[in-house]
């Protein structure tokens, strides 16, 4: 990839707001604002649209929300005219379908290719940020929008000697855009997560051994991909718009048929059997909502684990496999669930092996492959599935810099802080798409980020309607955010897993549970209020003179309602994590 610029290496002109990053997020935003009158320009590291569906083109990479879901819904003609092939669309339809909306609304004209934000500064005295891109293009903007995506910077998992290997390395996330040919090869793969849990039974089918290295197994529902549901087509087709308000109307923003009052440890072990049976037979993420208890009460989990648990079982017909790929250590639920496309029946394939790096860890490569403690393995390619740097990878690799010259990595050094999820205390016109403390990933990310990006539009006609320069999250505003955040996730059994949406995947990262629990329907009303009350829990300024000061944030949801039997569980977590007053 070149550094250079696809336009003029300068552009200091001032500009309303310059959005970084060209994913569904950058581009709506774009699209957004344009259409209000404001000026934009986005700067994407990458050669094309896309996000996500640009760099992520490993094989069997597909969405795992029902495409019928996982588009936009801002612009009816766009929803009508296109069609999905499949109800989880591979990769290359959801990059086409990037590039169908780029053309569509006409967006490349204002977005610039090659160009990887390295710094923005606050500049106080002209109430501007000043951006700089790693090919030194600076840009002038009055508002800074991050569209960086939650999940786009790859961790930079190494091993000893990696350098040594004969072979090629390939990292999921930063496949080669003419795709790989594994025929005839020894391939290796480390990891076991969403990425190559759909990457495992695809590359199996066309190399000659596949050997695959675990650390942790995970939980894989099967996405039993084939034509949309007739069901699901026949009610969009009958209103669209009535379809998209209900998915978005939801925890997830998808619609998830989620049972928020039957027990499943008060059901009769035949009907919740029934139940978990039927949400497996659907596929995807439906077997989550089956029940209200089991992503709080342990017992209620350890019942979805077994059943889980039997399924891997069922499909594995070596059980000492189906052991080694059964999830042990974190309660089903608490990482991020995977979809998959026959992940389990392909370890009975003779060309398939499963290494269990608990029981014998990877020492290092050799030029011949890799070398764990008990054996020596010969591999002629191996792919690296290894995760991200989750949702503050991609903001605080930029220099960013707010009042006073204040880096975000220190304002973020215990974790990251925001208020709902959209802005930072002493980062003024500073917005984050799907950032941390928002929704985002526990989420249709699609229909996060339209309602971001409509959030940040509304806001940024507002200061322009009554020209006023900046919005600030207050700090007392941020610090009511982040505890609500903290009271979102605590009762659920979400912390207790060393996933990468605590940042426990990057060894030094703050341990933090970074998006936000509390569902995308009550986000959305919460975001609603703020806006109502004339922005609540903001500052904004003209200049240096404060034109408005509501400092405190009062919009808290009610409290969910609970099933009375998790109270106890729910009072207990949240007095141990100091959210509510001990009982006398
Ligand atoms: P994940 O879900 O973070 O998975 C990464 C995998 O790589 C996971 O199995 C890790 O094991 C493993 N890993 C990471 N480092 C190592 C080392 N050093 N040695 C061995 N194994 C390692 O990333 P994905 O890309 O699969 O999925 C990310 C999201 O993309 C997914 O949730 C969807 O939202 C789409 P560990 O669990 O750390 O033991």
């Amino acid at each position: 990839m070149t550094n250079a610029p696809a336009r003029p290496s300068s552009d200091t002109q001032p500009i309303d707001a310059v959005i970084v990053g060209a994913g569904f997020a950058g581009m709506y935003m774009l699209h957004k604002l344009r259409g209000l009158g404001f000026s934009a320009t986005v700067l994407e590291a990458g050669s094309g649209v896309g996000g996500t569906w640009y760099w992520n083109r490993y094989p069997g990479a597909r969405v795992d929300i029902q495409s019928l879901e996982y588009c936009f819904g801002f612009d009816e003609d766009l929803e009508a005219e296109w069609r999905w092939s499949e109800r989880y669309a591979p990769q290359p339809e959801l990059l086409r379908y990037a590039n169908h909306v780029a053309e569509r609304f006409d967006l490349k004209r204002d977005i610039h290719f090659h160009s990887r934000v390295t710094a923005a500064h606050w500049d106080e005295a002209s109430q501007f940020w000043q951006i700089e891109t790693e090919g030194g293009a600076r840009y002038r903007g009055r508002h800074l929008i991050l569209a960086t995506g939650c999940l786009s910077i790859p961790t930079d998992v190494t091993f000893p000697g990696m350098e040594t290997f004969k072979g090629p390395v390939y990292r999921t996330s930063r496949w080669p855009h003419e795709g790989v040919d594994f025929s005839g090869m020894r391939v290796a793969i480390i990891g076991t997560g969403s990425s190559a849990i759909q990457s495992i039974p695809v590359i199996a089918e066309q190399a000659a051994h596949l050997t695959v290295f675990q650390r942790t197994p995970n939980y894989s529902m099967p996405a039993h991909n084939g034509p949309i549901p007739q069901a699901d087509l026949e009610a969009w087709a009958k209103d669209p718009r009535a379809y998209r308000a209900a998915s978005k109307d939801t925890i997830g923003g998808f619609q998830n048929e989620a049972n928020t009052t039957t027990l499943a440890t008060e059901t009769a072990p035949e009907e919740v059997r029934a139940e978990l049976e039927r949400r497996w037979a659907w596929g995807g993420f439906r077997i989550l909502g089956a029940f209200a208890d089991t992503g709080i009460d342990p017992a209620a989990n350890r019942i979805i684990q077994e059943f889980v648990a039997e399924k891997i079982r069922e499909q594995v017909a070596d059980p000492a496999v189906a052991d080694l790929l059964t999830p042990k250590d974190h309660p089903f639920g608490t990482k991020r669930p995977c979809v998959d496309t026959g992940y389990y029946a392909t370890f009975n394939r003779p060309n398939v092996s499963l290494v269990d790096l608990r029981a014998d860890p990877i020492v290092g490569f050799t030029p011949a492959g890799i070398s764990t403690q008990a054996n020596d393995y010969a591999f002629d390619a191996v792919v690296l599935a290894t995760g991200f740097d989750a949702m503050t990878g991609a903001i605080d690799r930029i220099d960013l810099r707010g009042v006073g010259g204040r880096r975000i990595k220190d304002h973020w050094a215990e974790g990251p802080r925001t208020y709902l999820g959209l802005m930072v205390a002493g980062f003024p016109n500073l917005f984050t798409i799907t950032g941390p403390g928002s929704p985002s990933v526990l989420t249709n990310m699609i229909n996060s980020i339209e309602q971001h990006v409509e959030w940040i539009a509304d806001c940024l006609v507002s200061l322009n309607q009554r020209q006023q320069t900046s919005i600030e999250a207050s700090e007392e505003a941020e610090a009511a955010w982040c505890r609500h955040v903290a009271e979102a996730v605590t009762p659920t059994l979400m912390p207790q897993a060393n996933s990468w949406y605590m940042g426990a995947n990057v060894p030094g990262k703050p341990r933090m549970f970074m998006p936000y629990a509390g569902g995308l329907n009550t986000y959305t009303e919460i975001c609603r209020q703020v806006a109502a009350k004339d922005y609540e829990g903001f500052v904004i300024r003209k200049g240096d003179r404060v034109l408005s000061e509501s400092r405190v944030f009062t919009s808290h949801p009610p409290m969910p309602e609970i099933p009375e039997k998790l109270m106890p569980i729910v009072v207990e977590r949240l007095t141990a994590a100091g959210l509510m007053p001990a009982a006398q």
